[in-house]
């Protein structure tokens, strides 16, 4: 399904080719469960530079309120956009390279005092969790969002009760 980027988005998502967004769409579905509403722009930090130092210092004009970026390989894009703005910043290693992320993941998360960008896991799970982490940024400030995140916390749980009892029951096991 197609994620719905919207004109008064409050998150970005960005990253630094289209070859990122099947794992990036993580992030946008996370965002769509929370009823955030965002962008999606690819930007390079190597190929576009010019481009990606516009969209950082645009962002708090434009009422962004978090930045989620994935990137890999020499993964600089987190770390610029986060060089150009007061927002949070936060980076997704993406798995691009004959590295398997690990390239991706130093090169986001080692990043100098002063600057940082909260750097997630490798891959779509980091970018599932970049999604829920620029949620509860915004659910400090924002009760409906808060509510979603503490009836997702709930989903989670009854989760892992249904794979609990669906174990005991393929081994036999009685209550
Ligand atoms: C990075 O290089 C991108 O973020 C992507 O993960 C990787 C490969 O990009 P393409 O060569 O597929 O455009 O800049």
């Amino acid at each position: 399904m197609a994620l719905k980027a919207r004109s008064n988005a409050v998150v970005g998502v960005i990253m630094g080719s289209d070859s990122d967004y099947p794992v990036m769409a993580e992030a946008g579905r996370m965002l769509e469960k929370f009823g955030i509403a965002f962008e999606v722009e690819v930007v390079s930090a190597h190929r576009s530079p010019a481009r990606a130092a516009e969209y950082a210092q645009t962002a708090v004009k434009r009422g962004l309120k978090a930045i989620i970026v994935g990137a890999g390989g020499a993964a600089h894009l987190a770390g610029v956009v986060a060089a150009l703005t007061t927002l949070p910043v936060i980076g997704v290693p993406m798995a691009a390279t004959s590295l398997d992320g690990m390239d991706s993941l130093l090169a986001t998360v080692q990043m100098p005092g002063g600057v940082p960008v909260g750097t997630m896991a490798i891959g779509k799970a980091g970018a599932m969790n970049a999604g829920i982490y620029a949620a509860q940024i915004l659910g400090t400030s924002d009760a409906g969002i808060a509510r979603k995140l503490s009836e997702y916390k709930s989903e989670l749980a009854a989760g892992v009760a249904e794979k609990n009892a669906r174990l005991k029951r393929e081994l036999g096991e009685k209550k």
